[in-house]
């Protein structure tokens, strides 16, 4: 018995909910297909989502084929949720990318087949809507590029091209291993047809238990598994890599009371299961052996203000975020102490709304938003060192430190530091240490900017440490910390730096020259643009306060026939 955890990811709309449901329903998992039209489906469970049409969480729905257990993982496609898809990539053997034959690649899909490629998932393409008047799977196909292959025609000569061994099989007239290709995320075989009418899905059925790679199964590893969701009541969606996740075990700090509300004594390797008692994990964390990944996806590049419309409720509300935040990590709650307000980071429009909802839904709490501002940072700009030796020049604290400030990739601290001058006595690991000189510094660096804005991409080096034992304790150096920071970053200097994203225009070869001309009043700044007989296309990046101005002025220069589309590229330095 083998098992795949298959996930299911798309640009919003394309129909990703609406293959999950016929998936179910032609497996005989259930027995009426629902609609997202009729807010009947299995996975838009939730009543935002049957009310609002499109998918807010990921849901898990389990369908068989033969001796293969496939666990369905339905995304949203809205880019408000993406950090949603970004823990479902965390957890899944393979992945189908869902193209709309009518619209074809828009700015999300794009996205996801870029990060598809990087992290190697192993993808099978469906272009769904065939039934619609305009499809065209062919153009499709072409937006995808080179490695999706048409499964419905004559494909062996490209997947000739694929590699030598492949060639190989194709020259000596033997059939080329198509599930090996697409295990090593190589080629990713294309099917087409439509989840609304039926057409098309046998294949695709066919192709998820042929093409696809099931999950490993080491059961004697050491645990490996990762928190992929947690719900409101603190259950735990874990995805297990490898060794085996027993009810009653303790696993980090917690213990697991419960699998599946009882009904399961432990989840097995390659499976997913829902796990009660894990009081203190977070989404992201993994149990056992492993480390955390980095983020794939942009990080959120708004915050606004929330209000309770009682005032008496700010408790409540805080209260409440932090038990959201808990629920979604990329919720990211700051309490502005010196005006007394509560911010949320946000990725837009539609996630403020669905927060709003929530609130006072599921916790009875009206609340309002004040204005979005753009998120910025700051960068070290250079070198700078800060230090105090115990007993000297003022220095408060039983704590000896020297920090120096440079610029790097992400936040990180290093120690230069002979061992024995570490106070081990107190963080009894060098790691522990580290850890926690990170956390201090981490937190001095919040907000703490010359702008105002959090200091990212800073490498903290420790140069100097010193103790008195038994006296110095964890508190003597988090509050050296926290003043010798601020210093050693006044003397490095910042740099700020706004959210930029990339664009990619299109119009007619009439408004090329109006175009390339009016770009730089908005800020961007354009690469040599892609003339063809009728069109252009011009790429580049544009800070992300502008695009709107952008968007406004298009229709204008290009007599309404250009389109735009963008996506978060990174933070520049602002010009
Ligand atoms: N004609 C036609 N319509 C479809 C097809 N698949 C989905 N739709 C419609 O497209 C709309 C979006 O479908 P969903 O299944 O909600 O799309 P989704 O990708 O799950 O959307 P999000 O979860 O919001 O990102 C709905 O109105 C569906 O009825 C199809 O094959 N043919
Ligand atoms: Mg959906």
């Amino acid at each position: 018995m083998s098992i795949l955890n298959l996930g299911i990811v798309a640009h919003v709309d394309a129909g990703k909910t609406s293959l999950t449901e016929r998936l179910l329903f032609d497996a005989g998992v259930i027995d009426r297909l629902g609609s997202v039209d009729s807010g009947s489906t299995q996975t838009d469970s939730l009543d935002q989502e049957r009310r609002r049409g499109i998918t807010i969480k990921t849901a898990v729905a389990t369908f068989r084929l033969g001796e293969l257990t496939v666990n369905l993982i339905d995304t949203p496609g809205h880019p408000d949720f993406i950090a949603e898809v970004e823990r479902a990539l965390r957890v899944l053997d393979g992945a189908i990318l869902v193209v709309s034959a009518v619209e074809g690649m828009q700015a999300q899909t794009r996205i996801l087949l870029r990060t598809l490629r990087r992290l190697h998932v192993p993808t099978l393409v469906f272009i769904n809507k065939t039934d619609r008047t305009g499809a065209d799977p062919d153009r499709v196909l072409r937006q995808i590029g080179h490695q999706a292959i048409p499964m419905w025609r004559e494909h062996e000569a490209a997947l000739a091209e694929s590699d030598d061994e492949a060639l190989q099989s194709y020259l000596d007239d033997r059939p080329i291993d198509i599930g090996r290709l697409t295990a090593q995320a190589k080629v990713f075989p294309a099917y087409k047809g439509s989840a609304i009418t039926g057409e098309g899905i046998d294949e695709l059925t066919r192709a998820i238990a042929r093409h696809l790679p099931a999950a490993a199964e080491d059961a004697e590893a050491e645990l490996r598994a990762t928190v992929f969701k947690i719900d409101r009541d603190r259950t735990a969606h874990v995805r297990v890599f490898a060794g085996v996740l027993r009810a009653r075990t303790r696993v980090n700090d917690d213990k697991v009371t419960a699998i599946d509300d009882g009904r399961r004594e432990h989840i097995g390797p390659g499976e997913i299961g829902r796990v009660h008692g894990l009081r203190t994990v977070r989404i992201g964390d993994t149990l056992g052996t492993g480390s955390a990944h980095g983020a794939v996806f942009a990080p959120p590049t708004m915050e606004a203000t929330v209000e309770p419309v009682d005032p008496g409720q700010r408790r409540a509300l805080h209260g409440a975020l932090q038990r959201l935040a808990e629920q979604d990590p990329l919720i990211d709650l700051r309490l502005d102490e010196e005006r007394g307000e509560l911010k949320v980071k946000l990725y837009g429009e539609v996630q403020r709304e669905v927060i709003r909802d929530t609130l006072a839904e599921e916790y009875g709490l009206a609340v309002t938003f004040g204005a979005t501002v753009t998120l910025h940072l700051e960068r070290p700009a250079g070198r700078g060192r800060a230090g105090a030796v115990i007993g000297k020049d003022g220095n408060q604290h039983m704590a000896t430190l020297e920090l120096e400030i440079a610029p790097g990739e992400g936040l990180e601290v290093r120690l230069d530091v002979p061992f024995e001058h570490l106070p081990l006595y107190v963080y009894k690991t060098v790691a522990n240490f580290q850890d926690s000189m990170l956390r201090y510094v981490r937190a001095a660096l919040a907000r703490g900017g010359r702008h105002g804005w959090d200091v990212d991409d800073a490498r903290v080096t420790v140069t100097r440490c010193g103790y008195i034992s038994p006296v110095s304790t964890a508190g003597d150096f988090r509050r050296l910390s926290a003043e010798l920071v601020p210093r050693a970053l006044a003397r490095a200097g910042t740099v700020l730096c706004e959210p930029v994203h990339r664009f990619t225009l299109d119009g007619p070869v009439g408004a090329l020259t109006a175009t390339l001309g009016a770009l730089p009043r908005f800020g961007a700044v354009p690469e040599p643009p892609d003339v063809g007989p009728a069109r252009f296309t011009v790429q580049g990046t544009i800070p992300a306060v502008r695009l709107p101005e952008l968007e406004r002025a298009l229709p204008g220069l290009t007599h309404g026939e250009g389109t735009v589309e963008a996506a978060f590229e990174g933070f520049r330095p602002r010009s």
